[in-house]
């Protein structure tokens, strides 16, 4: 019986923690690309058969690094535009390529698209 009852009690406890894990990581998923570093911010994106994540959510109001990582990239993701910036080029196929975007502010969205117009990116500034 006892053996029955602390059984019971591991399964609970590991439902519980998998929904802890995985119900934040879903709600965290544009966050983990975003990190700050001695007070810059860096914002990575995966460019590969389109945009990771399409969407990224990051802190306006702070010097703001964009990464695009390309690995294996041959596909058109890797001829990146952004318009804002007047920003256009052919990402090597593996690299990690910087980009600064200066100090956003807030409500003014990011938008990356790729030279066909079919893959695109935004990283939000809140
Ligand atoms: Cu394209």
């Amino acid at each position: 019986m006892n053996k029955t009852v602390s059984i019971i009690i591991i399964l609970a406890l590991v439902v519980v923690l998998g929904i802890i894990f995985f119900g934040g990581g879903s709600d965290s998923v544009s966050a983990q690309n975003v990190e700050i570093r001695d007070g810059i911010q860096y914002v990575t994106v995966d460019a590969r058969g389109g945009y990771f994540p399409q969407t990224s959510n990051a802190k306006a109001g702070i010097p703001t690094k964009l990464i695009m990582k390309t690995s294996g990239t041959f596909d058109c993701s890797s001829a990146l535009v952004i318009k804002s910036l007047n920003y256009q080029n052919i990402l090597p196929q593996n690299a990690e390529t910087e980009i600064d975007l200066g100090v956003p502010k807030a409500g003014e969205p990011l938008q990356g698209v790729c030279g066909m117009g079919m893959y695109n990116f935004q990283v939000r500034f809140n």
